[in-house]
């Protein structure tokens, strides 16, 4: 971001939200730069209803989810990490750091294929560290035939001949899709029971913003452990488990505010 746009967007520090105005104004921003997608506004504003009903923090649910998910990418033979826009305007730099820590590619795939949308997300990545970028060259570009929107197209040296893939938010059909062609899915989204959700192998449901940062701290820690130990992780982990645990933390979450607004209302 600019000098000039971020002293357009002096958000005070005191601000009881400034984190999330923060956040709110990178994605704008990569929405003017094409960075993000207009309707990538909506699925933001959508993520911070959840954060909000999840308490915005990470449960202790999703650090076991975020362990199991590492320990996945490291045993992978070909794991790749699908960068959209909303994740290269929230954590481009993030996202290089975990890209080079688990020696996982990164690879642009879009649902919207605006002109102009990839070269401007290249150029973030590349601002944040990216060396090597798949999914950029049109020319080599190969279709999963069972998808039929426009992330069909995938680079045949990432997703396409991929074991694991890293969905960091986004749309439900692709997970289905990839689930149907033998991939395994790690999806970070705060929508408990979003198809992705669903349909993910392992479901970190916590803000990509916490999640990404908490990803390379266990990516440095689990490095040094075994096959044997990395393994044990993954098996001893429980997706339906994760899904049920975010949904209780939300009925707790809703239960405890309703009872303090009463507090107010009476
Ligand atoms: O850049 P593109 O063209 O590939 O498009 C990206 C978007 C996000 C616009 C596209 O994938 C889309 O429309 O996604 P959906 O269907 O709106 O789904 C986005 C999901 O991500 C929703 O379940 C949101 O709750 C969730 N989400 C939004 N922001 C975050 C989030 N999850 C984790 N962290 C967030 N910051």
């Amino acid at each position: 971001m600019t000098e000039k746009k971020k002293d357009e967007m002096v958000i005070p520090k005191d601000h009881p939200r400034h984190q999330s105005l923060k956040y709110r104004h990178q994605i704008i921003e990569g929405m003017k730069d094409l960075v993000v997608a207009e309707a990538g506004l909506i699925a933001h504003g959508r993520g911070e209803c959840f954060d909000y009903i999840l308490g915005e923090k990470t449960s202790n649910s999703a650090k076991k989810a975020i362990e199991a998910a590492v320990a996945l990418l490291l045993l992978s033979e070909k794991p790749v990490i699908s960068v959209n826009g909303n994740v290269a305007a929230l954590v481009s730099k993030e996202l290089v750091m975990l890209s080079k820590t688990l020696n996982a590619p990164l690879e642009i795939n879009l649902f919207y294929r605006k002109k102009g949308r990839i070269e401007a997300i290249i150029s973030v990545l590349e601002s944040a560290g990216a060396e090597k970028i798949l999914g950029r060259n049109e020319e080599i570009m190969v279709e999963i035939e069972e998808l039929s929107s426009n992330r069909r197209r995938v680079d045949p040296r990432g997703i396409k001949s991929a074991d694991t893939v890293f969905v960091p938010l986004e749309d439900g059909d692709r997970t289905e899709a990839l689930k149907r062609i033998g991939k395994k899915v790690i999806a970070v989204d705060l929508n408990p029971i979003s198809r992705t959700a669903i349909w993910a192998d392992i479901t970190i449901v916590d803000n990509i913003i916490r999640a990404l940062p908490e990803m390379i701290k266990i990516a440095g820690k689990l490095k040094s452990y075994s096959k044997d130990q990395l393994n044990e992780i993954i098996s001893s982990f429980d997706n339906k488990r994760t899904i049920q645990d975010a949904l209780d933390l939300i009925k707790g979450y809703i239960e405890t505010q309703k009872e303090e607004a009463f507090n107010i209302l009476k």
